[in-house]
Parts: C-alpha cells; sequence; structure tokens
C-alpha cells in the first residue's frame, strides 16, 4: 500500500480521525523526518547477500503528553519511563532487525540502562592537566553504550525519532506507517508507549498561560482516536502488529487485552500489570495465552528478552505464512 496521507484520510470514515489531524499544530521537521525515513527503509529494503529480507520494527516507548495551553507551561502527561522500549530495541538490533526507535524525548534510551542516572557528571573526571576522562570504574559500561550504541546508528539499523505531545507522536507514527508500509509483512509494530486517551483540541487551547486568577479551571477533553485500528485497516495493512494493555488492577487486565485485540485486530496484545511489570507478562493472542517471565535466576535478566524472542518468533511465522 502506498497512499498519501491525505488519501489514507479519505479513505478513513472517521471524522474524528480527520478533525484530530486537520487541527493538530503542524509537525515541525515534517520534511526531514520523511527523508530520514524513506532513506532508512530504502536501506533496510535491499536483499543482503544471506538473502534474508531485513526485517524492520517500529518500537514506540515513552508517554504521551496534552498540552494545556499552545504556548505550553502546563500539560498532562502519561507514566512511562521508556526502559520497556529502549531495552526492547536493543533485544530487536540483536536478533538482526532494523529499529525505528519513536520515543519520548528525556526517556530511556537503548544501551545507557547500565549508566548512572547523570552519567556526564558522574562517569567523567577532570585530570590534573584539565583534560576529560571517564572514571576507570564506569570505563567498561561507558565504553560498551557508546560503541554499541554508535555500530547501530551508523550501521542504518536505528534511526530514532523522538516526541513529546500526543499531536506529535501520532503524526510521525503516520509517517513511519506510511514509510514501512511497503515492506509489507517485514515491518512490525511493537506499540511499548503509553499514548494519552484523552486530549484538548488545539483549537480550543488559550494560547497563554492559564491564570489562576480565573478560579476553578473546568477542562472537557476529547477522545484521542483510536489509531491502531486504523493503521491496521489503512496505514500499514501488512505490518505484523502489538499492542500493549497497561492496567493496575489485574482482575480487568486479561479481558481488557482481549478487547483490545478484537476491537483493533492487532495480531497480539501484551498485557501487564504496573507493579509486575517488570517481571511478567502475558501475551494474548487468538492462539491463546502465553505468560513471559523474567529469568529470576540470572543476575540482571530483562523479561523483554524471552518477549522479543518469542515476538521474532511468531513474526517468522507470519511471513512464511505468506510464502514470502
Ligand atoms: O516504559 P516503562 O518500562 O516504564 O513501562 C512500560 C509500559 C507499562 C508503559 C508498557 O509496557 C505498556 O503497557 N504500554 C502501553 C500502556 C497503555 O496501556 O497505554
Amino acid at each position: 500500500m502506498d497512499a498519501t496521507h491525505s488519501e489514507v484520510l479519505q479513505e478513513t470514515p472517521s471524522v474524528e480521525i480527520k478533525s484530530f489531524f486537520d487541527s493538530a499544530p503542524p509537525l515541525k521537521d515534517a520534511d526531514e523526518i520523511s527523508r530520514k525515513l524513506k532513506e532508512f527503509v530504502e536501506r533496510n529494503s535491499s536483499t543482503p547477500e544471506n538473502g534474508r529480507v531485513t526485517r524492520v520494527v517500529c518500537v514506540t516507548s515513552g508517554g504521551t503528553t496534552v498540552p494545556l495551553e499552545q504556548r505550553c507551561v502546563r500539560y498532562i502527561d502519561n507514566f512511562s519511563s521508556g526502559h520497556r522500549g529502549a531495552a526492547s530495541t536493543e533485544y530487536f538490533l540483536k536478533a538482526g532487525y532494523s529499529v525505528i526507535f519513536l520515543y519520548r524525548r528525556g526517556s530511556c534510551q537503548p544501551y545507557c540502562s547500565s549508566l548512572p542516572d547523570d552519567p556526564l557528571l558522574e562517569c567523567f573526571d577532570i585530570t590534573d592537566d584539565s583534560k576529560i576522562q571517564v572514571h576507570p570504574s564506569h570505563a567498561e559500561v561507558v565504553k560498551r553504550a557508546i560503541s554499541e550504541h554508535r555500530a547501530a546508528v551508523v550501521g542504518g539499523n536505528l534511526l530514532k525519532l523522538p516526541f513529546t505531545t500526543i499531536f506529535e507522536y501520532l503524526q510521525i507514527l503516520q509517517l513511519i506507517a506510511d514509510s514501512v508500509s511497503k515492506l509489507g509483512r517485514s515491518a512490525m509494530f511493537y506499540f511499548a508507549a503509553a499514548v494519552s486517551d484523552f486530549y484538548v483540541p488545539w483549537e480550543l487551547l488559550t494560547e497563554h498561560k492559564l491564570q489562576s486568577a480565573s478560579g476553578p479551571l473546568d477542562i472537557r477533553l476529547a477522545q484521542v482516536p483510536k489509531m491502531i485500528s486504523v493503521l491496521r485497516k489503512a496505514w500499514a495493512p501488512m505490518a505484523f502488529c502489538i499492542s500493549f494493555k497497561l492496567e493496575t488492577d489485574s482482575n480487568i487486565l486479561l479481558a481488557k487485552a482481549a478487547m483490545a485485540l478484537e476491537k483493533n485486530k492487532v495480531h497480539m496484545v501484551v498485557a501487564n500489570e504496573l507493579s509486575t511489570r517488570k517481571d511478567e507478562v502475558i501475551v494474548v493472542a487468538k492462539s491463546g495465552n502465553i505468560v513471559v517471565r523474567r529469568d529470576k535466576a540470572q543476575p540482571g535478566a530483562e523479561v523483554e528478552s524471552p518477549l522479543v524472542e518469542l515476538l521474532v518468533d511468531r513474526h517468522s511465522a507470519y511471513i512464511k505464512e505468506a510464502g514470502v
């Protein structure tokens, strides 16, 4: 499918989706993002010597914000540190995928999990002759982070695109979907980001900072249109699609995940509960549910490792089904 932005919107019946994109503030750097995506997808479309077509996964990571003023001072935020997305990106790259990492500015980054909170201030020392050098106790982790990150970016296997607001996130997601749709079944979406369900339409926001002298604040939030189902139907219908469902009440988690599977027609939904999300997730699929756990016997083992392994396996089966 090779439809342009406006063609897709015309084909999509939803008035809410059209009005969301029409009223969103124009994406800064849209041309530059499109250029980077085109180059990345072209580079990853050619069949390498081993004959295995490169697979591309878009990993979304971190929470989207909802501005409460156009010149934004205040906003509503969504919980997500970005750890899941950053760690999964590393495992996908290790599995031979090329990754488009769509992340919230300031959230966790691939290859940085072993670094201290403030690497610049904590990892470096100033020597007697005023040169800067890495402190020996951090040398190994800094070297590994820099070299693995650089290898992925310079090798053309990692493209990082930042967002902050729900408007930026959905506009960039649409550009990504347009670009990777030509890869057909070789493309995957892995929606680990925490995306706002509600927002204030741009034209209803005041331009300047809200004033407390005006008294209590009443805000009416509109519902963010469900873009995953549009992506499945129109934007990139052949891509393998994994969404996430986060709940704090474990009693409703699996039912909500099953509902999302049915409604959005994704291939699998990864269900996770806030307090146990780093230890265990449940992959909900038509063929049945699979519990995926971190191997607690292995120091430093992460749940994203077996999770990505399972999804890569299912993605292979999905590609094979079509005889590609
Ligand atoms: O980013 P993080 O590692 O702190 O948390 C990951 C997560 C809980 C945001 C993710 O696994 C997830 O469930 N994302 C979708 C959230 C949602 O239901 O909208």
